[in-house]
């Protein structure tokens, strides 16, 4: 077993380890007050390649596979978690769909324009009435003549009020429901029916928006159902498996970079005539800190593999999803602790972060929906 990462994924991690030190970490309080990327920041990164990294060169993308993908991410986590949500929602679930559930003449009509960044997307399947139960969504799609008539609303969407294509999930047959009875639909922004609701106000991830689509009476055309009629469900799956994967190694960046914080702190922070670094307490909290990083980096690389290895890795995707999510919680408490007081301080980084950590435990499936696909699995495998 070798555990070298390949030589273009080695160069993805050192380019965005360099531009989140150079570029994105001098911007970290401007993003926090202004809640925005500033767009000199976003055209860099289109320019990078952010946008496209795990999909094949053919339709656009840098051909870096998953693995790649999640090791950019975790290099992203020095950042503000704007970036990472940006690229999280527009490149891992987004697009994604695209990629997973298209026909061959949708792959090649949106995703080279996705995979560059010129277009933005989101991924539209939360509702008011169905969040972890993603199979209770209400918005519906009627067929007429050549087009599909959507309405509802979709509520939460990342990247929503950005977005110039928005992957939306639709019922488009109640009796049949998560088996055959939601469709995905490619939804460009100026469709007619289409708008977007409120900006959601959030405990953290400034720079990243959530927002509201309405449909009403919007009308896509046919050839944009995304696949086949009825394949929503299953696309609205796959998509999050792969996505959780990439949330996954964000978490895992996002904890690395607390570790190294607490260690410069610890080093220099003195009490008791001495630096904290020298108190055992101290200590057990890095060294904790450290090997819960490294569990969840290695299952999260893991789990890339498998997949780049083209294999199903739905149980391994709610494993990692589950466990790093949960990690990055617990390292940036220990965070804010090692910080003490200043670490609870509004001016101080450490407080952003934890606040930022806190959504890691919910979005893309909640860590009790892990836990439900995990078991399911387990029980339907008997091992
Ligand atoms: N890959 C392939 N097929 C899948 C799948 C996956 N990851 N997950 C489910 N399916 C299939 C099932 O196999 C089942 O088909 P069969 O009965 O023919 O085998 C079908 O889809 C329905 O699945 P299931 O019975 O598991 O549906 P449930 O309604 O019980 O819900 C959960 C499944 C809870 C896992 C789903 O609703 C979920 O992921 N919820 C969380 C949603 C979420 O992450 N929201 C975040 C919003 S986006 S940021």
């Amino acid at each position: 077993m070798d555990f070298t990462l390949p030589e273009e994924v080695e160069m993805v991690r050192r380019m965005v380890r360099d531009f989140v030190k150079d570029r994105l970490q001098p911007l970290a309080d401007q993003v926090e007050e202004e809640d925005k990327i500033p767009d000199d920041v976003l055209q860099e990164m289109k320019e990078l390649g952010f946008f496209g990294l795990p999909f094949p060169e053919e339709y656009g993308g840098v051909g870096v596979g998953e693995l790649g993908y999640v090791v950019a991410l975790e290099a992203l986590g020095g950042a503000n978690s704007a970036y990472g949500n940006l690229i999280g929602a527009h490149t891992g679930i987004a697009t994604m769909s695209i990629y997973l559930g298209g026909t061959e003449e949708q792959k090649r009509k949106y995703l080279p324009e996705l995979c560059s960044g010129e277009k933005i997307a989101a991924f539209a399947l939360t509702e008011p009435n169905a969040g972890s139960d993603a199979a209770a969504i209400e918005t519906t799609a009627v067929r007429k003549g050549d087009k599909y008539i959507l309405n509802g609303n979709k509520i939460w969407i990342t990247n929503g009020d950005i977005a110039d294509v928005v992957i939306v999930y639709a019922v488009t047959d109640k009796s049949l429901g998560a088996r055959g009875g939601v469709t995905a639909f490619i939804v460009e922004k100026g469709f007619p029916g289409f708008s977007v609701g409120k900006i959601d106000e959030k405990m953290g991830l400034r720079g990243s928006h959530t927002a509201e689509l309405i449909f009403e009476d919007c009308e896509v055309p046919a050839e944009n159902v995304l696949g086949e009629v009825g394949m929503g469900f299953l696309i609205a799956m796959k998509a999050l498996d792969v996505g959780r994967i990439g949330l996954a190694g964000g978490a895992v960046g996002g904890a690395q970079w607390l570790l190294e914080q607490c260690i410069e702190w610890a080093n220099q922070r003195v009490q008791f005539g001495k630096p904290i670094a020298h108190q055992q307490a101290i200590q057990w909290m890095l060294a904790d800190m450290a090997t819960e990083i490294h569990a969840a980096r290695l299952m999260t690389y893991h789990a890339a593999w498998k997949l780049d290895q083209g294999q199903r890795v739905s149980r391994e995707a709610a494993m990692v999803k589950l466990f790093a999510s949960e990690m990055a919680n617990r390292v940036a408490d220990m965070a804010v602790q090692i910080h003490g007081g200043i670490g609870y301080m509004k001016e101080h980084f450490i407080e952003r972060a934890y606040r930022d950590t806190r959504i890691l435990r919910i979005y893309e499936g909640t860590s009790e929906i892990q836990r439900l696909v995990i078991a399911r699995d387990l029980l339907k495998a008997g091992k």
